[in-house]
């Protein structure tokens, strides 16, 4: 162990799972590491649930208040959920257990854009973290920590956080070590100070995150990979979203209003915007670069393959296969990747600046382009808004993506209004689906409607969709976005009473 632990005060508070766990109270903040399943700490959190389980059985409440980078694994956010033992959770969720709880309404979320938590939480809004519980892969000789596959909200949480609890993950291969890039320079207003990254590569900051030895509480040893999702394999609708993608990157550059190697691309979770990136790879397009906050196989391939030169995000997304990949080609990889803070890499001034290409996955938009990315039927969370806000808003251009239906054809992803709003139609510009590519570009609202009718919508929904349309022009309140609101949320109250949306 001393190979990756080479500090004598880490050493000293060697402990285990249990005994760490141990040191957390009923009520306590718990703050950690952790971003899109990756680099979230596992060995404590499932010590944690067996201890909250316990508390239960004997009629004792023990519940914590959660806050992560984004979305964990089963080992932290499953566990806990699995013995009801989160009363808030913040701000990202993609853990099915946990979804669950939320919205049987056991656990209230706190749905956040991902580049504003380390602010908000550094303005008090979440309370004094009581512990931090954060994955790294070694600590240095003084005392900094090397972390693991995601950097995520790290730094901050080690910053404000009573006592700090570090996982030694040795299933990581400790030469990550050089592939994170941690800004120290992070103040609050006045003296808030400019992020001075030029292009997605930068390095501006340290590879270690240095840590208050006064606050170390624990320091457990694990060997546990990170448990991602495989992505499927992209199918015919994927594959068609791609092309159209492709087309147009084509007819942007053939008009110069893009240059030949575009601009840095941001890409989001999910089947189909992993599928955009395996069509940009086999594309002609080559040195891409990425500016996202998660790089996930379809980003790795790139990299592999020389289409992209670098790429900047906050941790990885990857299928199981993957993470092995990244994990036995560390040395390869960390040349060509930088993992920074989610406050940089989601950061609204840099995403503006640099011009970034910005293809999130939505659940459904509006014939408007309102889209919804979180809420099915308006109130059942998905996952979250994750950093799909911070990229499309300030994005030199901003996709959405989706299959026009989902549940087998019963429900379309184009309807008149949708029940919740995560993306105004200012901040979406562009709609694909497997039927077409809606370019939104200055049109009004009416003009936008036509083109996503016409262009996105399926055909079986395409008459129904034009029928609301031309009875919300003749009945409308007024005529800038107009709607029928008797009927405007037809559509998900059908499906919610008979399990389809079409009439
Ligand atoms: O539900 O799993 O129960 O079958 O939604 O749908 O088709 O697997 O879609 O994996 O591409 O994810 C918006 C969720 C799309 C994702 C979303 C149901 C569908 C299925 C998932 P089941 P698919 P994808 C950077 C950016 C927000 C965060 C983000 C997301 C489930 O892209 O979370 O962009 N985005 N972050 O059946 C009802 C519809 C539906 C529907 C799909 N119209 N109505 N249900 N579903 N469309 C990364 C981070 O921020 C960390």
């Amino acid at each position: 162990m001393k190979d990756r632990i080479r500090n004598k005060t880490f050493l000293d508070h060697i402990m285990t799972a249990e005994e760490a766990a141990a040191l957390i109270r009923n009520g306590d903040v718990i703050a950690t590491s952790g971003f899109t399943g990756a680099g979230y700490p596992k060995a404590v959190p499932e010590a944690l649930a067996q201890h909250m389980e316990t508390a239960h059985a004997s009629g004792e409440p023990f519940t914590v208040r959660l806050l992560t980078g984004a979305s964990t694994g089963p080992q932290l956010d499953g566990a806990l959920a699995r013995v009801n033992g989160v009363a808030f959770r913040c701000p990202y969720n993609g853990d099915t257990t946990m979804r669950t709880r939320i919205n049987e309404g056991s656990t209230l979320y706190l749905d956040m854009h991902l580049g504003q938590v380390a602010h908000k939480a550094r303005q008090g809004q979440f309370g004094r973290p009581d512990v931090a519980i954060i994955e790294a892969v070694a600590v240095t000789p003084d005392g900094q920590l090397i972390l693991s596959s995601s950097v995520g909200n790290s730094p901050t949480w080690v910053q404000l956080a009573d006592k700090i609890i570090i996982e030694i993950n040795t299933w990581q291969n400790p030469e990550l070590a050089g592939i994170h890039d941690i800004w120290g320079d992070a103040r609050m207003p006045p003296d808030g100070q400019v992020i001075p990254l030029m292009r997605p590569g930068d390095r501006i900051g340290s590879n270690t995150l240095p840590i208050d030895l006064d606050r170390l509480a624990a320091v457990v040893i694990t060997d546990e990979p990170d448990r991602n999702a495989p992505f499927a394999e992209p199918d015919t609708t994927a594959r068609q979203i791609a092309g159209h993608v492709m087309a147009f990157f084509e007819h942007e550059v053939k008009h110069g209003r893009l240059p030949p190697s575009l601009l840095p691309l941001q890409s989001g979770v999910g089947n189909i915007a992993n599928a955009v990136l395996e069509g940009l790879n086999a594309s002609r397009f080559d040195n891409l670069t990425g500016f996202s906050e998660v790089i996930q196989d379809g980003m790795l391939s790139m990299l592999e393959s020389g289409r992209m030169k670098v790429a900047s995000a906050s941790s990885f997304s990857l299928s199981p296969e993957a993470a092995h990949r990244i994990n036995d080609n560390a040395a390869f990889f960390r040349q060509k990747i930088v993992l920074r803070q989610q406050e940089v890499s989601n950061s609204p001034e840099l995403i503006r600046r640099l011009g970034i290409i910005a293809m999130n996955g939505m659940i459904e938009a509006d014939i408007y382009g309102n889209v919804n990315s979180t809420c099915i039927m308006g109130s059942r969370i998905q996952n979250g808004i994750g950093g799909s806000g911070d990229f499309a808003r300030n994005a030199f251009l901003s996709l959405f993506v989706s299959p026009s239906t989902a549940r087998s054809g019963k429900i379309s992803a184009f309807v008149p209004m949708v029940p919740h709003t995560d993306h105004i139609l200012q901040d979406v510009q562009i709609i694909v689906s497997e039927q077409g590519l809606a370019d939104l570009r200055g049109l009004a609202p009416v003009e936008r409607a036509r083109e996503v009718i016409n262009k996105c919508a399926h055909p079986d929904f395409r008459p129904a969709l034009q029928d609301y349309f031309e009875q919300a022009r003749r009945h409308s309140f007024g005529q800038h976005i107009p709607h029928h609101l008797p009927t405007a949320l037809a559509w998900h109250q059908r499906y919610t009473e008979t399990g389809s949306m079409a009439g």
